[in-house]
């Protein structure tokens, strides 16, 4: 399902990435991207570093205008996949949703629970490759400061939870069965770190796509199962209480073989730092 990154990107969001920064003229829209499959319900409140991206006017009201997740990394910053701020998501070129917003502090999408706030602007990482989907993440400046208790800090280089075997844990409000079933309420799926040998031989370089071992990492189980879906996109992985990735990408949902494929923090932070 590589959905998402087949288009490269185009128009405007191309200019967006050449200057680094791009002002959203208005609060934007929200789109649909991925989801959790064999996961279970959690509170918000005791992950409160998840948040929602939302555009009513792109998704509708029903599920909050959710689309895509995202996660807390500053007061006022949000990281999330850059492919969820692209037209293939959204519908429209990212400067043209004017009701774009994170949505902290709500975990029944059903509910009013939670801030939302707008989003002051978007940063799509210089270094993103919408065809290959490498350096898939965006950051997010809000335009009012969260609680210090909200952010989760990022792992660096060489950070021990990136060792296979690791446990981690993938959060969303994406799929729940990989057949459109999108979640109101916030799920969690406990999965490990695979190697990079395990996740090159899953996306080798054919149709589904090409695992890069510097920009990725890969997680899941040997037999499927667990695993981020459609809706779950830029939302959080974490590991010993760090955030080691983003949902990315990856073939289908929970399938045997198919581990999902994340955006690896400790290979974009620093970028997404300096230009913050
Ligand atoms: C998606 O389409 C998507 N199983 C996200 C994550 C995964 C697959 C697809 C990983 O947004």
């Amino acid at each position: 399902m590589r959905r998402p990154f087949a288009r490269p990107w185009t128009g405007v969001l191309a200019t967006a990435a050449a200057a680094t920064v791009l002002p959203l003229a208005s609060p934007v829209p929200a789109a649909a991207d991925s989801v959790i499959v064999g996961g279970s319900p959690v509170q918000v409140s005791d992950s409160p570093w998840v948040v929602a991206l939302s555009s009513r006017d792109r998704f509708g009201g029903t599920r909050s205008g959710q689309f895509c997740g995202g996660v807390v990394t500053g007061r006022t910053t949000v990281l999330t996949a850059a492919h969820c701020m692209s037209d293939d998501v959204l519908g429209l070129p990212m400067n043209r949703v004017k009701d774009l917003t994170v949505i902290a502090g709500r975990g029944d999408l059903g509910t009013s629970e939670g801030r939302e706030i707008p989003v002051r602007e978007v940063r799509i990482n210089p270094e993103y490759d919408a065809y290959s989907n490498s350096g898939d993440v965006a950051a997010l400046t809000l335009a009012e400061a969260l609680p210090e208790g909200y952010v989760l800090p990022m792992a660096g280089e060489g950070d021990p939870a990136y060792k296979a075997g690791t446990e981690a844990a993938v959060y969303g409000w994406g799929d729940t069965t990989g057949a459109g079933d999108y979640a109101r309420t916030l799920h969690a799926a406990r999965v490990r770190v695979l190697s990079d040998a395990v996740c090159e031989e899953a996306y080798p370089g054919n149709a589904d796509g090409t695992y890069q071992a510097e920009t990725m990492l890969c997680a899941g189980e040997m037999e499927g199962r667990r695993d981020a879906c459609q809706g779950d996109s830029g939302g959080p992985l974490v590991a010993q209480g760090r955030l080691i990735g983003l949902v990315s990408w990856g073939s289908g949902c929970g399938r045997p073989g198919s581990p999902g494929v994340y955006t690896r923090i400790s290979a974009v932070a620093k970028v997404m730092r300096a230009r913050a």
